[in-house]
C-alpha cells in the first residue's frame, strides 16, 4: 500500500489520541499497541469493503473453509508484514520512541486451536488472500483458546486462556448479520402447503452473532474474511415467554446453556469423546455458517440450482461434518428443491480433509443423542444413508455384512467420517503416504466405490510467517543471495541450491542461526534465569503431546547420553541442548506424566555438575504460534520422530527444514515428501517404515521384553525410571514404564531406540564438520519452498474447488 513513514506517525499519533485520549509519552503499552492495531486495521478496511463488494457482485466462485479451529497466533506482524509496511512503521515508530518489537508482544495470541489441523487452517487463510484465491474461513469465536500452560513442580497446570481480556482490535461484530440456530424440540410432517414438508417445532433457540477478522494478502489488494461466531441468547421472545411464566431461574439456566456454546476450546486433538457440548459446538457454527452463506449468494440474485458453480465448502476434518446434512435441510425444507436436486449441489459443494487415521479420535455420535439434540438433521442423515446402503446392495448383493461395516449409521452411532465421504465429491489426505494408507488400508472400501473422489493434498506452511516473519534475518540473507522473487513465488528458493558450497552464504546462514540461538538464549534467561550454550548443538521437538510422536523416544535416549556421560564424563560429545515444547490434553494421564518425566529428566541433568554442560534439557512453558515462531528458526535439530503410519502429515517439520534445521526423521506423513526433496544426505532418516509397523500389528505386535532382555542400554533407562534413580517416587512413572513393557510398546519406543541412537550419532558426526553441515542447512532452505501453502493451495483451488486466483480485486465504485 502507498504510504510514507511522515502520513504514518502523524496517523499514529492521531489514532493514539482519537481513540484513548493519549499522547505517547503517558500512553500505556497496551494502548500503543491498541491504537497501532486499530490503525492497520483502518488502512485495511478499504480493501476489505471492496474486496467484499467485488465477490457479491461479480459472482465469482467462494471457497468456505469450515473448521473448529483456527490457531492464528498474533496478527499484527503478519499484516504489517502482508501490507508491505513493515519496515516503514517500525522505523517511524522508532522515530516515535516506540519499539514495534515490544508492541507486537502485546499482542494476546488467538490460539483457537489445538495443534496441526488448527494451524493448517491458519496458513490457508493467509495463502488464499495472498494468492487471490477467493476464500474465507468460518468457526467459533471461542471465548476460551487453548489453555495456558504453567509447569509446578514439572507437572502440567492448565489455566484458561481467557485470550480477549483486553478486548481484540481485529475482529468486527456484525450485530445485522446474525442468524438463529435452532436445538432440540420435534419435527412434524405436514402436506399443509401441497408438498410433504417437516415443520421444527418446540426447539431451543439460539443466537448466532458473527465477528469478522480482515484476512490480508500479502502484496495484493484482497482482504478476505475469517467469520467466527459467538452463542448468544435470543431474548425478545424465549426469554420474554419464560419470563412472562415468572420462571426466572429457567430464563437464566438458557442463557448459561446457550452462552457455554461458544464457551471454551475443547482441548483435546487426541481422544473423541460423544460430548453433547461438542456436537452442539459443531451444529451451531456449521448451521449459522451455511445460513449467512445462503443468504448472500440469494442476495446477489444467482439461481439456487447453480449455487455449487459459485459456492465451495470445505469441510477441515469430520467435525464440520454436519455440513452434508444441514445444507440438504436449508435446499430441502427452506429453499423448496427436490431431494435428488439438492443432493446434486450438496455434493458438489462439499469436499473433505482427512486428517488422522488413528482409530480413537473418530467421531462417532449416540444416535439417541444426536436424534435429540437435532431431530430433522437426524432424519436426513437417516435418508442419505439409506439411500447410500441401496446403492451398496446393488453392488454388493447380499453382501450384508460388506454393506453394515460401511453405513452411515450402524450399531447405535453416527460414523461422521462416512458421512463426510458419502456427501462430498472430493476426500483427500494431507501427504501422499497418507493418503495411501486411506486409500489401501483405513478407508479402503469407500475408496474401492468412489475412488474418483480420493486425491491426496500434501500440507504446507506460509512462508510469510514462518519464514519473513519469524526470521527476518535469514530472509534478508535469502534476498541478497537470490533475489526476492521466492516471495511470491517460493519454488525459487531452490536458486539456493547453486550456493550449496558458496562459503560466504555458509557463513553468514551459519551466524544467522547462532544470533538467533543468543537472542533466545538470552529471552530464556530474563524469563526463566536458565543458563544455554548457545554454542551447543539446539535439538528441538516442539508438538502436542501424544504417545504416538514419541516424545518418549527423545527423553530416553537423553537418559541413555547421561548414563554414558557418567560413566564416562570425558565422553567426546558435542554439547547438546535438548528443548521440548508440549501441551499434554488435560485428561491425557500418559502425556502428563511424560511431561512430568522430561522436566524431572531435566531438573537431575541440569544441576549435574559432573558433565561439564554437555547436555541440558529445557522444557518450554506454554508452546503456541509465538513460542514456535521464536524457537524454530535457532533450531539446529527438528525432531520429527513419529511412529511410521501415524502422522497424517506433520507441518512443524515443514517449518523446521524452511529455517535450516536438519531433520531427525522417521519415514512418516510428510517427513517422506520432504526426504523426496532435499535428498537423503540431507536428512537424517531412522527406524521402522510404515508398512513394516502395520505388519507387525497386523500379528500382534513384537515383543518389548526380548529388547529389554537383550538390550543392556534399554534395561538400564528404564529400570530407572522405576527404582527410584531419578529422584522422584519409584511409582511417578509406572504408567510410562507399563506403556513399554507391560503393554507392549504400542508405539514401537523401544524396537526402534538402537536406530535412533544411530541417528543421533550421525547429527554429532555432521555436526563437527560446518562446511558439511552448512552445506546441509542450505539445501533444507533451497528444498523447503515446495511446502510453501501457496503451492497447497493452488492444489486444492485448481483441484477440488474450482476456484479461481485474482491477480488483484477490481475496484467497484
Ligand atoms: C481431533 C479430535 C478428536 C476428538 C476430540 C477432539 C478433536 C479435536 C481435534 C482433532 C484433530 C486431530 C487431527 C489433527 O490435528 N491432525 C493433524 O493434522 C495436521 C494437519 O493436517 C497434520 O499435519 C498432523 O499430522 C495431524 O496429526
Amino acid at each position: 500500500m502507498k504510504l510514507n513513514k511522515e502520513k504514518f506517525k502523524s496517523d499514529y499519533k492521531r489514532k493514539l489520541m482519537n481513540t484513548f485520549a493519549e499522547e505517547i509519552d503517558t500512553a500505556s503499552k497496551l494502548h500503543k499497541y491498541f491504537a497501532l492495531g486499530g490503525l492497520v486495521r483502518d488502512y485495511v478496511t478499504e480493501n476489505w469493503v471492496n474486496t467484499n463488494k467485488y465477490y457479491m457482485e461479480s459472482g465469482e466462485k467462494q471457497v468456505y473453509y469450515f473448521s473448529m479451529e483456527f490457531l492464528i497466533g498474533r496478527l499484527l506482524g503478519s499484516n504489517l508484514l502482508n501490507l508491505g509496511i513493515r519496515e516503514l512503521c517500525y522505523e517511524g515508530l522508532t522515530e516515535l520512541g516506540i519499539d514495534l518489537n515490544e508492541l507486537e508482544e502485546v499482542e494476546n495470541d488467538a490460539g483457537l486451536g489445538n495443534g496441526g489441523l488448527g494451524r493448517l487452517a491458519a496458513c490457508f487463510l493467509d495463502s488464499m488472500a495472498s494468492i487471490g484465491v477467493p476464500g474465507h474461513g468460518c468457526g467459533i469465536r471461542y471465548k476460551y483458546g487453548l489453555f495456558e500452560q504453567k509447569i509446578v513442580d514439572g507437572y502440567q497446570v492448565e489455566i484458561p486462556d481467557y485470550w480477549l481480556r483486553d478486548g481484540n482490535v481485529w475482529q468486527i461484530k456484525k450485530e445485522n448479520k446474525a442468524v438463529e440456530v435452532r436445538f432440540g424440540g420435534n419435527v412434524r410432517a405436514t402436506y399443509e402447503t401441497g408438498r410433504l414438508s417437516f415443520i421444527h417445532e418446540n426447539y431451543e433457540p439460539v443466537r448466532a452473532v458473527p465477528y469478522d477478522t480482515p484476512v490480508v494478502g500479502y502484496d495484493k489488494n484482497m482482504v478476505n474474511t475469517l467469520r467466527l461466531w459467538s452463542a448468544e441468547p435470543v431474548d425478545y421472545e424465549f426469554d420474554f415467554s419464560t419470563f412472562s411464566r415468572g420462571d426466572y431461574l429457567k430464563a437464566a439456566a438458557y442463557r448459561t446453556s446457550v452462552e457455554s456454546i461458544s464457551q471454551v476450546l475443547y482441548p483435546d486433538d487426541s481422544n473423541f469423546e460423544g460430548r453433547l457440548l461438542r456436537l452442539k459446538q459443531q451444529y451451531f457454527f456449521v448451521s449459522a455458517g451455511l445460513q449467512s452463506i445462503v443468504r448472500s449468494y440469494k442476495k446477489s440474485g444467482l439461481p439456487m440450482n447453480e449455487f455449487h458453480k459459485h459456492t465451495a465448502i470445505h469441510i477441515n476434518d469430520t467435525h464440520p461434518s454436519v455440513a452434508v446434512a444441514e445444507l440438504m435441510r436449508i435446499l430441502v425444507d427452506i429453499e423448496e428443491l427436490s431431494w435428488e436436486e439438492a443432493w446434486h449441489i450438496t455434493t458438489n459443494t462439499m469436499a473433505y480433509t482427512n486428517h488422522t487415521i488413528l482409530s480413537e479420535a473418530l467421531e462417532k455420535w449416540p444416535v439417541d443423542m444426536f436424534m435429540k439434540l437435532l431431530p430433522r438433521i437426524y432424519m436426513i442423515i437417516e435418508e442419505i444413508n439409506k439411500r447410500f446402503c441401496e446403492e451398496l446392495s446393488r453392488r454388493y448383493p447380499g453382501q450384508n455384512g460388506k454393506i453394515n461395516s460401511m453405513s452411515i449409521i450402524n450399531d447405535g452411532v453416527i460414523k461422521m467420517a462416512y458421512l463426510a465421504i458419502v456427501g462430498s465429491h472430493s476426500v483427500n489426505g494431507v501427504a501422499k503416504l497418507h493418503t495411501e494408507i486411506l486409500k489401501n488400508q483405513e478407508l479402503n472400501n469407500f475408496y474401492q466405490v468412489f475412488p474418483e473422489k480420493f486425491n491426496n493434498k500434501t500440507n504446507g506452511i506460509t512462508h510469510r510467517r514462518w519464514l519473513m516473519k519469524a526470521n527476518p534475518k535469514l530472509t534478508e540473507a535469502l534476498n541478497h543471495t537470490i533475489g526476492t522473487n521466492w516471495i511470491k513465488n517460493p519454488n525459487e528458493l531452490g536458486k539456493l541450491e547453486n550456493f550449496k558450497t558458496d562459503k560466504s552464504l555458509q557463513r553468514k546462514i551459519a551466524s544467522i542461526k547462532k544470533e538467533n540461538k543468543l537472542q533466545f538464549s538470552n529471552m530464556l534467561k530474563a524469563k526463566y534465569g536458565i543458563d544455554i550454550d548457545p554454542n551447543s548443538i539446539f535439538d528441538v521437538q516442539v508438538k502436542r503431546l501424544h504417545a504416538y510422536k514419541r516424545q518418549v523416544l527423545n527423553i530416553l535416549h537423553i537418559m541413555y547420553l547421561y548414563n554414558k556421560l557418567k560413566e564416562n564424563p570425558n565422553l567426546d560429545i558435542v554439547p547438546r541442548t535438548f528443548f521440548f515444547g508440549a501441551k499434554a490434553s488435560p485428561s491425557y494421564h500418559l502425556a502428563k506424566q511424560t511431561i512430568k518425566l522430561i522436566n524431572t529428566v531435566a531438573n537431575k541433568i541440569n544441576n549435574d555438575q559432573s558433565i561439564n554442560g554437555k547436555l541440558k534439557v529445557i522444557f518450554l512453558e506454554n508452546y503456541s504460534v509465538s513460542l514456535a515462531e521464536k524457537v524454530i528458526p535457532c533450531a539446529d535439530v527438528s525432531e520429527q520422530i513419529s511412529t511410521a503410519s501415524k502422522e497424517a502429515s506433520g507441518t512443524g517439520n515443514m517449518k523446521f527444514m524452511m529455517n535450516g534445521a536438519i531433520t531427525v526423521a522417521t519415514l512418516d506423513g510428510a517427513n517422506v515428501e520432504m526426504k523426496d526433496s532435499v535428498g537423503e544426505d540431507n536428512i537424517v532418516i531412522f527406524g521402522l517404515k510404515a508398512n513394516e509397523v502395520i505388519s507387525y500389528n497386523k500379528y500382534g505386535g513384537y515383543s518389548a521384553f526380548d529388547i529389554y532382555n537383550n538390550d543392556m542400554r534399554v534395561k538400564r533407562i528404564l529400570d530407572q525410571l522405576v527404582d527410584g534413580s531419578l529422584g522422584v517416587s519409584s511409582g511417578e512413572f509406572k504408567n510410562i514404564h507399563e506403556s513399554l513393557l507391560m503393554f507392549n510398546d504400542e508405539y514401537f519406543v523401544l524396537k526402534d531406540f538402537d536406530a535412533y541412537v544411530k541417528a543421533q550419532e550421525k547429527i554429532d558426526t555432521l555436526y563437527r564438520d560446518p562446511a558439511k553441515w552448512n552445506e546441509m542447512c542450505i539445501m533444507n532452505i533451497a528444498h523447503s519452498g515446495i511446502f510453501s501453502s501457496d503451492n497447497t493451495i493452488r492444489e486444492y483451488s485448481k483441484d477440488i474447488w474450482g476456484t479461481r486466483e485474482l491477480k488483484s480485486v477490481p475496484v467497484i465504485d
